[in-house]
């Protein structure tokens, strides 16, 4: 792989994929995506690994997708290019998926963080969808993702005036889940990813797929999904592990069965 480095034994049950085009501050061409979404696909399916860490470097998470392979397209180009299968794919990913973000987080690289489960920033890390400002709008789910995420009023103020939001502004608006000094902000995600990672991988596999229908439906349909999967996790190993480890007053150990 050309763009991306790729992890799976970063800590125990913890991937780590970094993305991998410094000097173009990780900006997302479609090689680089396709690698990515390969990559997750493995990762889904290697179950030494519950959790995963997608990160860039200390300057960049991503700061969009590649605007020099974009410039000279048509519309009918990027129709049929269809690089949102790519993306699609992505947000299928089953296990928990954990951004960890530095430096620029723009255009593609913040709905990519979006499209992550959990945001882990860095005190340097910025935020926006300035795509505005060469004459497009977002497209990978910025305009959905954001305004889910931080409401309308400033999703629309990011959206059409294109300005970067700090790591502390985009804290307080809920885009992320933690806001650390840059030299732990891989630590921290790490920290998170550990946490999670000792949990059933069937159950929280289970949990983000419900977490993640709040978006898609209403009350009724989710809390019923949610019901199904909760009758679901009954039928793991992990469950009778989990409760009897309760009882006997010890420490679970999950097997991801
Ligand atoms: N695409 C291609 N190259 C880029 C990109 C990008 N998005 N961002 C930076 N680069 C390149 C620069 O061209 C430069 O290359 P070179 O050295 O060859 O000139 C190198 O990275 C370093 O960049 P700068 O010199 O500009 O670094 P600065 O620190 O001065 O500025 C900025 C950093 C502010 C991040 C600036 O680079 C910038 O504004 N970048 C563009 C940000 C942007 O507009 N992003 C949105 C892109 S459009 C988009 O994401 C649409 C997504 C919708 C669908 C997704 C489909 C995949």
């Amino acid at each position: 792989m050309e763009f991306i480095k790729v992890n799976n034994q970063y800590r125990k049950h913890i991937a780590l994929i970094n993305l991998n085009r410094p000097k173009e501050l990780n900006a997302l061409n479609l090689q680089l995506m396709t690698e990515l979404k390969n990559a997750l696909q493995t990762l889904d399916e290697d179950d030494s690994v519950r959790v995963i860490i997608l990160t860039g470097n200390e300057k960049a998470f991503a700061a969009g997708a590649d605007i020099k392979q974009m410039a000279g397209k048509t519309a009918i180009d990027m129709l049929n290019v269809d690089q949102f299968s790519t993306w699609d794919q992505i947000k299928k990913t089953k296990k928990p998926l954990i951004a960890a973000v530095s430096g620029f987080a723009l255009g593609g690289g913040c709905e990519l963080a979006m499209t992550c489960d959990m945001i882990v920033a860095s005190e340097t890390a910025k935020f926006g969808q300035p795509e505005i400002k060469i004459g497009v709008m977002p497209g990978a789910g910025g305009t959905q993702r954001l305004t889910r995420a931080i409401g309308k009023a400033k999703a629309m103020e990011l959206v059409l005036t294109g300005n970067f939001i700090s790591a502390e502004e985009a804290m307080s608006y809920g885009l992320v889940n933690k806001v650390v000094p840059t030299e732990m902000y891989l630590e921290a995600a790490s920290d998170l990813a550990e946490q999670i990672a000792q949990m059933s991988p069937v159950a929280a596999k289970l949990a983000k797929e419900s977490v993640n229908r709040a978006f898609e439906t209403h009350l009724d349909e989710g809390l019923h999904f949610e019901r199904k999967n909760f009758y679901l996790t009954f039928a793991s190993e992990d469950q009778t592990e989990g409760m009897n480890a309760f009882v006997e007053k010890r420490k679970p150990d999950f097997k991801g069965k």
